[in-house]
């Protein structure tokens, strides 16, 4: 029997039932923060006309209540849905949202809402404004693809701009600015930030500073914050894959130049290796940091989750900032997430034999943080990658999986296991050889996750850019939640979000354990393991 209700996350944030998809609007206002999703109010399917604006808000990002909609398609500029959009602060701090309504003639047009009352933290009631919609669909721009206003931002010149996605007729895919001196009219600058011909329609473009490498606070999005880099984020629609650059923005020209990369955004770094899409960051000044959202879709049948009721979670919200290289942006759970642990276990200094694995005991694996730290002794033996292989580290995550054995890997963790070891999910690194240096793999190999033969389950693969030689150990965080396995490499270098599906009938017993598969001995120098107490979401605010 599949046991649909054990999937429901306990700490993933999740609306009581039906559709979710893209976070939308995330901020932080008078001590309160506030999520908007994409959220269907009549089932769960997307649906492209009813598709509405859920509304959640939280003062620790964990737990959360419930309010009602913010935004339902009731007006002629948003009949046919209100599709994805992003907050912004007016100079008097008031916030505004930008959003895309699909009008009653099926156009995508940028609509704007204000709230009702500012004054009130939890900013229950939007009001859309009759002259909406403020950008209308461009003759040059396919009807069905223009798209996602991000937040807006204020050049040195006291002009607002915003960047939308567009498919232009017979062209390339493109990020357009409009600038605008009172929100209201909105003006198209000639010139794109973005735009390339090469992944066809990008979708949510997010565009935010970064401040120095290596310092982890983050940076608003308006001036006098003029950050030396930027980072665009574009979601790929043929994909379903977001990828982001680092780079340097224009603030005069608003062009954005990469940096050291290809145009083709489908070779940017990605945030996840897994299962992610449509993510959004906001700019967090309670704490002084980014703060990102992502969407993470089911990976089961849509007739299974009708049935269920349900479908689609949000990552646990991260913390990004620059790495010291000043070329990849470094992703942590955020810090409140610890207030959900209470059972440790730990481990000091123990070793894993070559072929062999240790059961961590002691806390509940279906709703779990476990860090580990792993140390190979020496990186002899470590197997040769080909220049192919290196384009490919999915593929090579399918070749080399858990039970190939290796030189320098594979090993890593078993989670959500049958008592029988019949199910489980890997997660593993393995090193190898290439070009005279090291490289490490990151894998969440979900082929043998579940029984259930109507599921997704493939291997997920990344590098993580880390320098093995000087660093001896290789960490791993990974937070299990009932259907969700979100695991970071390398202290955020590396991630990936796996939806697992159990067929097995245990509740509360799913096994975690270390495994290492490779020639020799790996020590684990550090594991700490948490059981999670289920946060608080859903709670009706009254
Ligand atoms: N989802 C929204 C769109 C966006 C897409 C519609 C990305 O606005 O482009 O639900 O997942």
């Amino acid at each position: 029997t599949v046991r649909q209700g054990s999937y429901r996350t306990a700490y993933h944030f999740q609306p009581a039932k039906n559709w979710q998809n893209d976070p939308n609007g995330p901020m932080y206002y008078k001590g309160v923060y506030h999520l908007f999703y994409q959220y269907n109010p009549h089932g769960a399917t997307w649906s492209n006309v009813t598709i509405s604006w859920g509304h959640s808000v939280s003062v620790d990002l964990v737990n959360w209540g419930a309010l009602d909609n913010a935004l339902d398609p009731d007006s002629p500029f948003d009949a046919n849905g209100c599709w994805s959009g992003s907050a912004t602060f007016l100079p008097d701090g008031t916030p505004v949202m930008l959003y895309t309504g699909v009008n009653a003639s099926n156009n995508q047009v940028q609509n704007l809402a204000f709230p009702k009352n500012a004054s009130d933290p939890l900013l229950r009631e939007w009001i859309k404004p009759t002259y909406n919609s403020v950008i209308p669909l461009p003759a040059d721009v396919l009807n069905d693809n223009f798209r996602d206003p991000s937040t807006a931002w204020l050049g040195r010149d006291g002009l607002w701009r915003v960047a939308v996605s567009a498919q232009i007729k017979d062209s390339v895919a493109s990020t357009l600015i409009y600038r605008s001196k009172d929100f209201r009219r909105w003006e198209r600058n000639a010139e794109p930030l973005y735009s390339s011909g090469a992944a066809g329609m990008v979708e949510c473009p997010d565009l935010f500073p970064v401040a120095e490498p290596g310092i982890q606070n983050g940076l608003d999005l308006v001036p006098p914050n003029r950050a030396a880099r930027h980072v665009l984020k574009l979601s790929v629609m043929a994909t379903h894959q977001d990828y982001y650059v680092v780079g340097r923005y224009d603030d005069a020209a608003d062009t954005f130049a990469l940096v050291g990369a290809y145009n083709d955004c489908r070779t940017w770094h990605r945030f996840d290796y897994g299962h992610v899409y449509a993510s959004k960051s906001f700019y967090d000044a309670g704490k002084k940091r980014r703060v990102l959202w992502s969407w993470a879709n089911e990976s089961d049948p849509e007739p299974v989750y009708i049935a269920r009721g349900w479908a689609g979670v949000q990552t646990v919200p991260r913390k990004i900032w620059l790495a010291s290289d000043g070329k990849q942006l470094l992703q942590w759970p955020i810090e409140e997430i610890e207030t959900l642990r209470k059972t440790r276990v730990g481990l000091l200094g123990a070793e894993v034999n070559a072929g062999g694995m240790k059961e961590i005991i002691g806390v509940a694996g279906t709703q779990a943080d476990v860090e580990v730290v792993f140390e190979i002794p020496a990186l002899d033996g470590a197997e040769n990658l080909d220049p192919n292989q290196l384009l490919d580290p999915q593929r090579l995550c399918g070749e080399k999986g858990a039970s190939v054995p290796g030189g320098v890997g594979p090993f890593g963790l078993l989670v959500l296991a049958s008592s029988d070891l019949q199910e489980h999910t890997s997660i593993f690194f393995r090193v190898f050889r290439h070009a005279g240096k090291y490289k490490v793999l990151m894998c969440t190999d979900l082929r043998r996750s579940t029984k259930r033969a109507d599921v997704y389950k493939p291997p997920y693969g990344g590098f993580v850019d880390i320098d093995i030689e000087k660093e001896s150990g290789i960490s791993l965080r990974t937070l299990i939640d009932h259907s969700v396995v979100e695991s970071y490499g390398g202290g955020g270098r590396a991630v990936i979000t796996a939806r697992v599906y159990l067929e097995h009938e245990e509740t509360n017993t799913n096994r975690m354990l270390m495994f290492n598969n490779r020639t020799g001995m790996v020590k684990v120098s550090k594991l700490d393991a948490w059981e999670l107490k289920a946060a608080n979401v859903n709670v009706p605010v009254v």
